[in-house]
Parts: structure tokens; C-alpha cells; sequence
């Protein structure tokens, strides 16, 4: 039996065009939570920055999207992006502890995030924003990220907002409890090393 962890280094760099965005990521999994975040939109860049520092995640990301009409197709295809790259990243996830959750508070906001490497995408969200906007990010676009992200990293998440009256802190602890999350189940186990942590043998 292999006594090693893991072989393959965990990173990845995905380059997305669109007529609408132009979008690199590059992602190390094992990395200590350095960031180099530009897409536009400060408050994203300030929530990506929460994934990278509570995941343990190094993480690039260079958007240039159509600004002028609104962030929706920036923000949406950062998530797709993200997504791309942490679907390669993670391999066929020999090793990976799969499941992880967290709960974050910020003050008066509680949120509680659970994530499933599962292969099959599934994002349900339950986010009452207490604002439409926090600095230049719509909170409807938050969605959007999310689901970006699960359909193309193939994962089944469950956010919920439990508590919050301010959207800066509502949206705060939902991306510290994702990246808390995340940090949990891309673990590598070493009970169970080299070992696809599904009973059908693939994820
Ligand atoms: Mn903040």
C-alpha cells in the first residue's frame, strides 16, 4: 500500500473568452491563501479574497468583462472560470475527504455552507439579502457566481444565510463558510490515501 498522500501537484490555469468576458484563473490548492484578484468589481475581488485566505488557496483571477452593460456576465463567468479550474485541479479525486461544511459567523450574520465533490452539479441557496447592492456587486449575482461554479466543477453545495441584517456581512460569512468548506473536503485523507472516495469507484 502507497503510504503517499498525494503525487500529482493540485493546480490549475484556465483562460475563458467570450464576446462578453476575458477571464484567466489560476488556482493552487495547496497553496497558503495568496491572492491576486482583479475583475473589476471590488467587492468580488473582496470575496474571492475570502476563498484564497480561508481555503488555503492560492488563487489568480484577471477578469476584463462588459462592465458598461452590468457585472453580470463577469461575475458569472468568474464562476464558471473558477470552476473549470478547480474541476481539473482536483483530478479524478483520489484521496479527497469530498464531503466538507462550515459555519461562519460575522457579527450579527451566521451563514452555513456544505459542500459535496460528487461530480453531479447542485447548488441550493438560500441567501435573503438584505440589500440589492453592496458596493458595485448586485447580491443577486451571488447566485450566479455559485452556480457558474457548481455546473462546472461538479459539485452539490447547500448555502444558507442563517442570520444577518447587513448585506456586507451577510455576504461575507456565505463566502468564508464556501471556502471553510472547501478547505475541509479538498483535504487529501490520509486514512484513505490514493482511494476514490465513492462506493461506485468514481466520482
Ligand atoms: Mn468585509
Amino acid at each position: 500500500m502507497s503510504t503517499h498522500s498525494t503525487i500529482e501537484p493540485r493546480n490549475a490555469e484556465v483562460q475563458r473568452n467570450t464576446a462578453e468576458t476575458q477571464i484567466r484563473v489560476r488556482l493552487n490548492l495547496d497553496g497558503s491563501g495568496v491572492a491576486q484578484l482583479a475583475t473589476g468589481i471590488g467587492f468580488f475581488d473582496h470575496m474571492l479574497d475570502q476563498i484564497a485566505r480561508h481555503g488555503l488557496i492560492d488563487l489568480e483571477i484577471a477578469a476584463q468583462g462588459d462592465l458598461h452593460i452590468d457585472g453580470h456576465h463577469t461575475v458569472e463567468d468568474v464562476g464558471i472560470t473558477f470552476g473549470q479550474a478547480m474541476a481539473r485541479a482536483v483530478g479524478d479525486k483520489r484521496g479527497l475527504r469530498r464531503y466538507g461544511h462550515a459555519y461562519v459567523p460575522l457579527d450579527e450574520a451566521l451563514s452555513r455552507v456544505v459542500v459535496d465533490f460528487s461530480g453531479r452539479p447542485g447548488l441550493h441557496m438560500r441567501v435573503p439579502f438584505k440589500a440589492g447592492m453592496v458596493g458595485a456587486l448586485d447580491t443577486q449575482l451571488v447566485y450566479e457566481f455559485f452556480q457558474g461554479f457548481v455546473n462546472h466543477a461538479g459539485v452539490t453545495l447547500h448555502i444558507d444565510n442563517l442570520f444577518g441584517d447587513n448585506a456586507h456581512h451577510q455576504c461575507e460569512t456565505v463566502f468564508k463558510a464556501f471556502a471553510r468548506a472547501l478547505r475541509m473536503a479538498l483535504e487529501i485523507d490520509p486514512r484513505a490515501a490514493g482511494v476514490i472516495p465513492s462506493t461506485k469507484g468514481s466520482l
